[in-house]
């Protein structure tokens, strides 16, 4: 078999996001975030679970690096606990929060992991919520920069890859929308002005790294979520669909950041519940991204709605649904993670190649893909088959993709290990890594030791 390579310098990594690991929620000085309010309400998440312990992660990452060191991973991609460093999210910093931070980046680095830091993923702090309603006032575009400020200035000796936002997609729907998500908001409207500030604080950041911080040479970008969306028919109809709903997903953000506005339908359809970009705005705005962040998980049908179903979107659908008149619906013979999310790597190629030609040949990172199993440990391992063909099926997809003339330069798998997924709590496994939530332990599984060998190759190809 003729073995398909990627380049020498592909970014082989792993990522993980600090609600999502750390644990020590109110240790150390660090101040409450949106996330642990959210918890603290019965009934949002799954068993009332919390990330107060989660995977320990803020004493156990040195034995977290030595795993990673372990699998050969290049890269690592995590994410900077906002209130750890500013407690109330403005003003005061606590030096504990910043020394964790540096003592993680100097392990790394020691390891030969090269760290890729993402300023926000998801767990802003509780006080920026209270007293400042968020990302729904366009304050926080000031308070995000002053935030990134003292990450680049503390972080960016040695940080030489950034993500200012992780899924701004998210937040606005799933945080503002349906509400399954802190804040939990919900509502048609402020998702729009959410992901409006989003792009904004991005922005104001990215202006902010690239004026006073040009010495430390690195780059930076934002990561943004989409699934691929298929035309159920071959109909202008479905087609159009397909289009619309691709545009709602991921152009939503990408636009503004690669041609300066949103895309045209979105303000037809959205009118004044869009926000717009003044002239200064569209300036500050464009072309303030290094690099194109994927995250991507799945793939859907679409198809154009006849207006009868209005039904309100479900976890993983894309928007607002009546925003878009788009159907979703997906092939009964796909199979599924625990999450119900259908394993499709073609759509994943098909992803790569409509953002190379909307945004002109970037280069892009996937900054996560991965899937969900019920992983048991059985005779101290774990046997997750369908995570490692999971993994083979789109890494294989990326390298076609790359064949055909796609700049895809690196790719991070989601997750290093298992960790708190949200509202759906420790259920649902991630990670390459098993975690036992009560001893803590940490145990590599199948998947990890064939991503070990596919990174030692350089490629998809392998068997184990
Ligand atoms: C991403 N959706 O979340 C996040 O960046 C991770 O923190 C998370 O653990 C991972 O994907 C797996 O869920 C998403 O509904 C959550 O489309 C929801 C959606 C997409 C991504």
């Amino acid at each position: 078999m003729l073995m398909n390579k990627f380049p020498k310098d592909f970014v082989w990594g792993t990522a993980t996001s600090s609600y999502q690991i750390e644990g020590a929620s109110d240790l150390d000085g660090k101040g409450p975030s949106i996330w642990d309010a959210f918890c603290s309400i019965p009934g949002k998440i799954n068993n009332n679970e919390t990330g107060d312990i989660a995977c320990d992660h803020y004493h156990k990452f040195k034995e977290d690096i030595q795993l990673m060191k372990e699998m050969g991973v290049k890269a690592y991609r995590f994410s900077i606990a906002w209130s750890r460093i500013m407690p109330t999210g403005k003003g005061a910093v606590n030096e504990k929060g910043i020394q964790f931070y540096s003592e993680l980046i100097d392990e790394l680095l020691k390891a030969d992991i090269v760290p890729w830091v993402t300023l926000y993923h998801w767990d802003l702090p509780l006080a920026l919520q209270m007293e400042n309603d968020g990302w729904l006032n366009k304050d926080i575009t000031d308070y995000f920069k002053e935030y990134a400020d003292i990450c680049f200035d503390r972080f960016g000796d040695r940080v030489k890859n950034w993500i200012t936002l992780n899924e701004p997609w998210v937040v606005s729907i799933l945080g503002y929308g349906q509400g399954v998500f802190a804040p939990g908001r919900v509502s048609n409207s402020e998702p729009y002005l959410a992901g409006h500030h989003l792009i904004l604080s991005h922005a104001k950041a990215v202006k902010l790294y690239r004026e006073k911080y040009t010495h430390q040479k690195g780059e930076i970008g934002i990561s943004n979520n989409c699934d691929w969306r298929e035309p159920l028919t071959d109909s202008k109809e479905d087609k159009d669909a397909a289009e619309r709903a691709l545009e709602f997903f991921i152009a939503w953000f990408a636009d503004p950041i690669y041609k300066g506005d949103y895309p045209k339908v979105m303000k037809e359809r959205l009118k004044e519940r869009l926000p717009s970009f003044s002239k200064e705005e569209k300036e500050l705005i464009t072309g303030t991204s290094d690099f194109f962040g994927l995250n991507h998980y799945t793939t859907m049908f679409a198809a154009n709605s006849d207006g009868i179903k209005k039904e309100v979107a479900v976890n993983g659908n894309g928007g607002i649904s009546e925003d878009q008149d788009v159907d979703l619906s997906v092939d009964k013979d796909w199979k599924v993670t625990l999450m119900d999310w259908a394993v499709v790597p073609w759509g994943c190629k098909k992803l790569l190649k409509w953002i190379d030609k909307r945004y002109n040949k970037p280069n892009i990172y996937i900054t996560e893909n991965g899937c969900a199993y019920p992983d048991k440990l059985i005779d101290g391992k774990i046997d997750d088959q369908e995570r490692l063909d999971f993994y083979q099926g789109y890494l294989i997809a990326c390298q076609e993709a790359i064949q055909d003339g796609v700049n895809l330069k690196g790719y991070f798998a989601w997750s290093f290990m298992d960790n708190f997924e949200w509202a759906l709590g420790y259920e649902q496994r991630f990670g390459l890594h098993y975690v036992d939530f009560k001893t803590l332990e940490r145990i590599p599984k199948k998947s990890a030791h064939w991503f070990k060998k596919a990174i030692k190759n350089d490629s998809a190809e392998v068997s184990l």
